[in-house]
């Protein structure tokens, strides 16, 4: 009796809120993940400021995974990524308050985000969401798991990776992040800059099937994403890079960046 009304109830909750219960049930993978209790024994391969939730974020790596990254070689078994969240400290009006290198400056510890790769993990996953042999989980400033937490959102926002072997952050895992900016493209009418998480100018008007041209100054990566009818995304842009995308019919278009979503911009094609 219990059993069977809590299936039946199960299954309504599971109409009411898709994804998310579906999510649930299909990521129980991610108990695979047990915390990583020794991560600050590994390699710091990259920080990253935050701009769009003001935090500062460390990136750790199993030390074998350096070192394969750096040959070249494929990210081997067992290899451990984690993604400490802290907040940047705030002055007084709540902006990020920077070091003399205008980086963010590390505050409270909010989180852990973590994915491991193992030999023969996620073969039970469907191919548009398996992200090869990697598992997700989060975990609070407690170390226990996030309970709360949508892994399902994990594979989908990691899964466009999949030629760096669903890892965002691959450039600096592999030491190749470029120290030194790439001049910018000259001003233009379809030239857009993106900085601290901003695209500037927010809306740009181009020809159809002229170039719009993506110039990003942010250590962070980021993506644009073209919503419409078909949706075009940039390659990742890193540090100095460029990415051009143009659209053959008239209208307006709103996109947003991929790996940060609540980065919007327009573009108006005549
Ligand atoms: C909205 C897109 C998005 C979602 C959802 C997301 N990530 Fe990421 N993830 C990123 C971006 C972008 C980076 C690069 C670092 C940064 O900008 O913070 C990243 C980096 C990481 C890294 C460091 C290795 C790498 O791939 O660069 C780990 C570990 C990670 N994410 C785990 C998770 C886990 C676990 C979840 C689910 C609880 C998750 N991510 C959900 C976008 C996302
Ligand atoms: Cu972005």
């Amino acid at each position: 009796m219990t059993n069977s009304r809590l299936a039946v109830t199960a299954a309504a909750f599971g109409l009411a809120s898709g994804l998310t219960l579906g999510g649930l049930s299909a990521f129980a993978g991610g108990d695979k993940v047990v915390f990583p209790e020794n991560w600050d024994k590994g390699v710091l391969y990259s920080t990253v400021d935050r701009y769009d939730v003001k935090q500062y974020r460390e990136l750790w790596s199993t030390a074998a995974a350096v070192e394969a990254a750096r040959k070249g070689e494929p990210i081997p078994s067992g290899t451990v990524l984690t993604l400490v969240q802290y907040k940047a400290q705030l002055d007084a009006a709540g902006t990020p308050t920077k070091d003399d290198k205008g980086r963010f400056i590390k505050g409270d510890l909010i989180a852990y985000t973590v994915m491991e790769k193992r030999t023969g993990w996620g073969a039970e996953y469907p191919a548009d969401l398996r992200n090869g042999e990697w598992e997700y989980q989060a975990f609070g400033a407690d170390k226990k798991v996030n309970e709360k937490a949508n892994l399902t959102a994990c594979f989908q926002c990691h899964k466009p990776h999949e030629a760096q072997d669903f890892v965002i952050s691959l450039a600096g895992l592999k030491g190749t992040v470029p120290g030194q900016m790439a001049a910018a493209p000259p001003p233009g009418p379809g030239v857009v800059s993106i900085a601290n998480f901003l695209f500037g100018p927010e809306s740009v008007t181009v020809a159809a099937n002229a170039p719009i041209t993506w110039h990003n100054t942010d250590g962070s990566p980021h993506q644009v994403t073209i919503r419409g009818a078909k949706v075009q995304r940039s390659s990742v842009i890193l540090k100095g890079q460029t990415a051009q995308l143009s659209i053959a019919d008239p209208g307006s278009y709103e996109y947003i960046c991929g790996l940060h979503p609540q980065m919007k911009g327009k573009i108006e094609v005549k």
